[in-house]
């Protein structure tokens, strides 16, 4: 087997490249065959400095994934970086795309460090449940310091070239077409300069105001994850005062611990999660793509509002309709003032935002989007309604252009039924706030076109979204999900539990919210059948006394002016006096029994949506949950969840509330398997 790593000579200077496509990974066979090419350069008299260079689209992008939870092969990472930073002989990282975690680790173990303006370096390892632990978190705070090294470690976004340029973590920037060049040029002037500079002797400075600022700031953000903790905990012990062996040592330790937890292996199920969930098995790869050069949106709302941003913002012109001049006008009027808070927060310039809002065309007339190559539909859930748009799209649009529904749980089939072209019909089910949620749930219909899914599954990536397919059936994937969650939640509140203890259990897992905040912010009304007098459940109770959640400040929960919810006395009242109507007696229920009656239900409904093919695989469910409902990131989406818990656990649980279990979920656990 060839090696991915190849020297060539330029005058006295050895340059090493590596030709590992597609992101370079540090793999086993990098790593040998970096180590010996360092060996090479050090050994040849002729050689009085290295370069070290990526081929393809970037430097290494990081350790190799895959290889994780395997047993080692040596050389490791860490080795092959000592032995670089150990080198006679300078060595020069000439960077350019993404080094990122090991490969930010290796130009640490350089002497010297030159990127392309348009480069990005960072350590994303957190991002994974992991620490940069091939010496990163111990060599950026003795180069950039505690605050930056923080930051880049516990975070984990990528810096620009020019930032890393102003903190030291590179030398020089190359011309953005000359880096071969312009590293070599370099190594070249620093060839004879003695010492050597290396990372692991510099010294970093305690901080720990910053360090307590810090942890204080991103307090939110890091509940529930082990690893930025642990990122912290090495960066501290950089600056305390231990030598680099011992902070090495330690950080090691730490990495070790993180790599073989549950929370590791759950961020890693969902990078890959993330990437399989864009194919779809039957369609190949290389599927023509329909150009999409200009969309129109029916709706100007808060959804047609939101998906509209999205394409904006990735260059892609909009023509927005409305069925009123007030609504359009108020539609277009949020859209501005979206974008103008992002410019405000420094997130893009105003020129950006007066572009976007350009690229925008506000219209009356359903005719405008006669030329538009997608056409997204997101006006109110009524099926009749639908159909009637959809026959006058047929008769508007361009031939080929794509027909969309961002319905979140109709029947795309029927839409599709009163077309001409039922192959040009699907679903782009946004979530709310749809310029914010990362998921699009593409659902196929029966008849739509395999180019039609190809190119909105490709669309995804452009507009910043995570793109799973489902097949057509009552909420899709994750409303189909959701249902199963709310309906016990409302069951034991009659049989003693209150709103705040439900919730609490679901935070406490890890969800941004619970089935009754979740219920008070959308809106206690929806659904509602508007008669005060007719007060069937708890629900009907409180909507009929205008309880109508956040909007009305008053719903599970009272609220104040700024929207922070407290228990209610009176919601309290409302269900004890449902409980006494309909003779039941209180009794205690434990948090256990609420994980058991109301995450369970949803993986035994992940089982059927499963076995109805409704779902291509049970990581896309995990995709739907995490970046559509903010499940937990580091237990993995709930068909994970199920396999750290033990599908038997999960069985047992049902059975044990007398839930019926789906078929697939019993036969997986009889036999041990997992989703
Ligand atoms: C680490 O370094 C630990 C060390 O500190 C310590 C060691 C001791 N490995 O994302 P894309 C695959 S941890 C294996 O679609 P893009 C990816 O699955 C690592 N495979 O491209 C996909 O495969 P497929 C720290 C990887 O252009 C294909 O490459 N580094 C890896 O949108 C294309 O990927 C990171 O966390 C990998 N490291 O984005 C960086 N990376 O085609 C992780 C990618 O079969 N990577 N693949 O689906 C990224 O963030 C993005 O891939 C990158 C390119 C920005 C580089």
């Amino acid at each position: 087997m060839t090696s991915p790593i190849r020297t060539e000579r330029q005058g006295d200077v050895l340059v090493i490249v590596s030709n590992n496509p597609p992101v370079n990974a540090l793999g086993a066979a990098v790593r040998q065959g970096l180590e010996a090419a360092i060996k090479e350069g050090v050994a040849d008299a002729s050689i009085t400095a290295m370069v070290i260079r990526c081929d393809g689209r970037t430097f290494f992008a990081g350790a190799d994934i895959t290889e994780f939870g395997k047993p080692l092969q040596e050389p490791g990472l860490p080795t092959v970086i000592d032995m670089i930073e150990a080198s006679s002989k300078p060595v020069v990282a000439a960077i350019h795309g993404t080094a990122l975690g090991g490969g930010c680790e290796v130009t640490l173990g350089c002497h010297y460090r030159i990127a392309v303006p348009s480069a990005k370096i960072g350590t994303p390892e957190v991002k994974l449940g992991l620490l940069p632990g091939a010496g990163g978190t111990q060599r950026i705070p003795r180069i950039a310091g505690v605050k930056l090294a923080l930051e880049m470690t516990a975070i984990g976004n990528p810096i620009s070239a020019k930032a890393a340029l102003a903190a030291g973590l590179i030398d020089r920037l190359a011309g953005e077409d000359s880096l071969v060049a312009d590293a070599v040029a370099f190594a070249n002037e620093v060839a004879a300069k003695r010492p050597l500079p290396r990372a692991s002797e510099g010294i970093a400075t305690a901080d720990p105001e910053a360090v307590a600022a810090f942890r204080k700031a991103n307090a939110r953000k890091f509940r529930g994850f082990d690893a930025p903790a642990a990122n912290i905990a090495c960066v501290e012990k950089a600056a305390d005062g231990s030598s680099f062996a011992e902070g090495i040592a330690f950080e090691r330790a730490e990495f070790m611990k993180l790599m073989t937890g549950t929370q590791s292996a759950a961020q890693r199920h969902l990078f890959f999660a993330e990437r399989q969930a864009a194919k779809v098995d039957d369609i190949p790869a290389d599927t023509a793509l329909r150009p999409i050069k200009k969309v129109g949106v029916i709706g100007a709302g808060t959804m047609g509002g939101g998906i509209s941003m999205n394409f904006l913002a990735a260059g892609i012109p909009v023509t927005i309709v409305e069925t009123a001049q007030d609504a359009l006008d108020r539609g277009t009027g949020v859209i501005r003032r979206n974008y103008e808070a992002s410019a405000a927060k420094g997130r893009f310039t105003t020129d950006k935002v007066e572009a976007m809002m350009g690229a925008l065309t506000p219209t009356l007339d359903l005719e405008q989007l006669a030329d538009c190559d997608l056409i997204i539909e997101a006006i109110y859930e009524n099926m009749d309604v639908k159909k009637e748009l959809f026959g006058k799209l047929d008769r508007i649009a361009k031939p080929g252009a794509i027909l969309a529904s961002n319905t979140s749980y109709l029947n795309i089939d029927e839409m599709a039924a009163v077309t001409s072209r039922p192959g040009d019909v699907i679903g782009m089910h946004f979530f709310s706030p749809a310029n914010v949620m990362k998921l699009l749930e593409v659902v196929r219909g029966a008849q739509t076109a395999p180019d039609v899914l190809a190119t909105v599954m490709a669309l995804a990536k452009p507009i910043g979204k995570v793109a799973v397919v489902s097949g057509v059936c009552p909420g899709f994937i994750g409303n189909r999900m959701l249902s199963q969650r709310q309906q016990p939640a409302t069951e034991m509140l009659m049989e003693g539990a209150l709103p705040e203890q439900i919730d609490k259990v679901h935070v406490d897992f890890g969800m941004p919210m619970g089935p009754f905040q979740m219920s008070d912010l959308a809106g206690v009304d929806i659904g509602w059948h508007r008669d005060p007098t007719r007060i069937e459940s708890i629900r009907d109770a409180l909507a009929a006394e205008g309880r109508w959640g956040q909007k009305k400040q008053a719903g599970f929960y009272d609220y104040d002016e700024r929207r922070t919810p407290s228990p209610s006395p009176r919601v309290a009242e409302i269900i004890a006096d449902f409980r006494a109507k309909a003779g039941k007696t209180d009794r205690p229920i434990d948090d256990q029994e609420i994980v058991e009656r109301t995450l369970y239900p949803m993986v035994n409904e992940g089982a059927k949506i499963l076995a109805e093919g409704m779902a291509q695989r049970a990581s896309d469910i995990d995709v739907v949950w995490i970046y559509g409902y903010g499940w937990p990131v580091y237990t993995g989406g709930p068909m994970f969840w199920a396999n750290t818990i033990g599908l038997d656990t999960v069985v047992a649980g049902l059975e044990k509330h007398g839930i019926p279990v789906a078929p697939l979920l019993k036969e997986k656990a009889a036999k041990g398997e997992r989703f």
